[in-house]
């Protein structure tokens, strides 16, 4: 009998956002769930609570100063966590929390094996370094899910790979002597597009070299250009074999994301969750945990993170 697939839901993971000006706003939760609903996987599928992350968590990946920083910030309700992109808004570090213990969560369901395959929309907070926030992330929950598997469970060889149209800095310059964290990168050029980062050239540093692979696409790349650039992450995981992977599954290279200037389709999430699937079956025992990332037009986002569900639950 196949496992369901885990899917969170509850209105502490829809409390992380920055208001109805921001395009990171606390809607996009609910946007996903109806039209999870309306793709009526329902018995295949899990809906797994919420749950919250403690300091010490948190400081497996961020040093105790930002750690108290954003405590402080949070209770005093203004002013930004970076140079303008992340406000302060109230209750922002216990809905932060919230997005770090249910990434948590749902690495312990997989590692319990209650399910092979989970998914937190919300998310994939990548651009969050060790000693600060960025780009709408206040903790990394990538980065700390990383190390969680390393401390928690022993597991070593962990590859993260991601496909929304930023760069995932965060984890690239946080793991980039790592040569235990596969990294593989496809992103909007950052000659064009925030953070700037993610040229072809940055494959790791020491021992670490080669373990990385940024794929920058130009402007307007669809499809076509995805799955090509595909062909090459689908070839390092081959060759590295991870022991557990994870998706940050971004739903902002859709056309007609209002930030980004990428255009393709949800075929995109599809067809990287089930190779991303068939690839954790081959050398990870299964064990696929994809977030939701960026996506900032809601009919976008609604279709591309149902696709990897979707997928999530026909390879299972
Ligand atoms: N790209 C982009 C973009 N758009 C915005 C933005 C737009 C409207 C607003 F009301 C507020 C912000 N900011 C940016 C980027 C940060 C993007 C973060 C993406 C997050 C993710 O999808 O990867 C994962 C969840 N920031 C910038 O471009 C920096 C600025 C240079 C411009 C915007 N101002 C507000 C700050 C400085
Ligand atoms: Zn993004």
């Amino acid at each position: 009998m196949a496992k369901p697939v885990y899917v969170y839901k509850g209105q502490l993971l829809a409390a992380y956002g920055f208001g109805s000006d921001h395009p990171f706003g606390t809607d996009r939760h609910d946007v996903f769930h109806r039209a999870l609903t309306a793709a009526t996987l329902g018995n295949r599928l899990h809906f797994a609570d919420p749950a919250t992350a403690n300091p010490e968590q948190l400081a497996l990946f961020h040093s105790d100063e930002y750690i108290r920083h954003v405590e402080r910030m949070s209770e005093q309700g203004s002013g930004f966590l970076d140079h303008g992109d992340t406000p302060v808004v109230p209750g922002i570090y216990e809905a932060a929390l919230t997005v770090v213990g249910t990434t948590l969560a749902a690495t312990d369901a997989i590692m319990a094996g209650d399910t092979s395959r989970a998914f937190v929309p919300i998310a994939g907070l990548h651009h969050a370094s060790r000693l600060g926030a960025a780009g709408f992330c206040v903790f990394n929950d990538c980065g700390i899910a990383i190390e969680y598997l390393r401390k928690e469970y022993g597991i070593r060889r962990i590859a993260y790979v991601d496909i929304d149209a930023h760069h995932g800095d965060g984890v690239y310059y946080g793991f980039e002597d790592d040569p235990e964290l596969v990294f593989a990168d496809t992103h909007e050029d950052g000659r064009f597009l925030y953070p700037g980062t993610g040229a072809a050239c940055e494959t790791g540093k020491g021992e670490a070299t080669g373990r990385k692979l940024n794929i920058p696409l130009p402007m307007n790349a669809g499809d076509e250009e995805f799955f090509e650039a595909w062909e090459r992450i689908v070839a390092l995981l081959h060759e590295m074999q991870p022991e557990f992977i994870i998706l940050q599954a971004g739903a902002d290279g859709l056309d007609g994301d209002p930030i980004t200037h990428l255009r393709f389709t949800q075929a995109v999430h599809r067809r990287a969750t089930a190779d991303l699937c068939r690839i954790a079956d081959r050398y990870a025992s299964g064990r696929l945990l994809a977030t939701g990332g960026g996506g900032y037009n809601r009919s976008n986002l609604g279709r591309a993170w149902t696709a990897v569900v979707k997928a999530m639950v026909e390879t299972e």
